[in-house]
């Protein structure tokens, strides 16, 4: 495959670009109708497991919003499921994995093998999705971060507390670390496994890492992540790291040789592009919430975002965490017209 110019690789790698190129987290999923009526058709594991369907929902919303990255439509969880974990997805419930995991005996009932074969539908989707862009939109692959996909292992469902694996980081690290372990074994085979099936980058998501103390941060969730960044290096595909969580782990990933970093919407942009921004390139900001308001305002507000690099490249505009189920689309089209009008007025004034 040629070397295909594209904004949003270009953007990771700080190449000139015409404009700031944008996606957004979630773009695949319940705001859409079109994904709904793929929903009332059939589950959400059914959706993640079945290529065709898992391609059609990926490809949704770069048809509807034109955004410059396709993200593979599956979930987090595929891996506690392909690692033995019984994994569910309840009515207004969310996801459910049983049986937890606390006790050692609990680990070794999970089973690195054969995963990349109980995974094939992944590779399988991405192949597919491939085909369909036919080289005209980038594709990201993505996993959980193994502190991320440690939480739900343990607490089993989602939390608000995060108990049971705090429970587990203090009266027994050691069982905790030879856990996360074994995922950043999983991780680093599963992303492996995406780039050769044509991810064009692979995104980490470290949602929960900021539930840490910033001391904790870098032992039980940076650290590995780190060691993933480094078993990839040599496939020469843009890792990007999001961690949710503030400038100060922003500031313990700057030397986790990724190629971009992901800013939540908490964090002030121009501190985090002056913290870490030498090293590798920014992905975010907007508050999801925005999209809620009225048009002068997030207009507003992606201005803010964008002045942040103005002309410069390095930036790839998205939201500071997940879109919500209930944004009215009509935003989200406004959304995708706005920064590309404004960034390309940016780019061209300066530039
Ligand atoms: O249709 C439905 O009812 C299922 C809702 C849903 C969707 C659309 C879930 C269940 N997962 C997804 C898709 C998904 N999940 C994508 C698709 C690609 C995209 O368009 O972005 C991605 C990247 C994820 C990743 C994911 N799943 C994360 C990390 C990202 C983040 O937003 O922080 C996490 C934490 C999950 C777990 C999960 N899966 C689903 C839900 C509702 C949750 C969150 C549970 C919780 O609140 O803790």
């Amino acid at each position: 495959m040629p070397d295909q110019n594209f904004l949003y690789l270009n953007a990771i790698q700080k190449k000139p670009v015409e404009r700031t190129p944008i996606w957004i987290m979630r773009q695949a999923g319940r705001y859409l109708p079109e994904y709904l009526k793929v929903r009332d058709k059939y589950d959400f594991i059914t959706v993640c497991k079945t290529p065709e369907l898992a391609t059609e929902v990926t490809l949704q919303p770069i048809r509807r919003f034109g955004f410059d990255a396709a993200i593979l439509f599956s979930d987090i969880l595929v891996i506690p499921d392909a690692l033995g974990q019984k994994l569910e997805f309840l009515k207004d419930h969310g996801p459910k994995l049983s049986p937890q995991i606390l006790q050692d005996k609990d680990i070794t009932t999970l089973s690195l093998n054969g995963l990349e074969e109980k995974l094939s539908y992944v590779a399988n989707a991405i192949k597919m999705v491939r085909s369909e862009l036919d080289g005209k939109t980038p594709l990201i692959g993505f996993s959980g971060s193994p502190f991320t996909l440690a939480t739900y292992m343990i607490e089993g469902k989602p939390t608000r507390n995060f108990k049971h694996i705090k429970q587990m980081l203090y009266s027994n690290p050691e069982r905790l670390t030879k856990l996360l372990e074994m995922l950043t074994t999983a991780v680093t085979r599963y992303l492996k496994m995406q780039i050769e099936a044509g991810a064009q980058a692979v995104q980490v998501f470290d949602t929960w890492g900021g539930i840490l103390p910033t001391h904790l941060y870098g032992l039980f969730s940076a650290h590995f992540m780190k060691q993933i960044v480094k078993d990839l290096k040599p496939y020469n595909v843009p890792v990007v790291l999001f961690s949710k969580g503030g400038i100060d782990l922003l500031g313990q990933l700057a030397n986790s040789g990724a190629a971009m970093l992901g800013v939540d919407w908490m964090t002030d942009l121009a501190e985090a592009r002056q913290k870490v921004g030498h090293v590798s390139a920014l992905q975010g900001n907007l508050d999801p919430t925005v999209l809620y308001g009225k048009k002068e305002i997030i207009r507003q507000e992606i201005t803010k975002v964008l002045n942040v690099f103005g002309a410069d490249s390095g930036h790839v505009f998205n939201l500071g965490h997940g879109i919500l189920p209930d944004i009215p689309i009509e935003n989200v089209e406004f959304l995708v017209e706005e920064v590309k009008n404004q960034s390309i007025k940016l780019h061209s004034k300066i530039g």
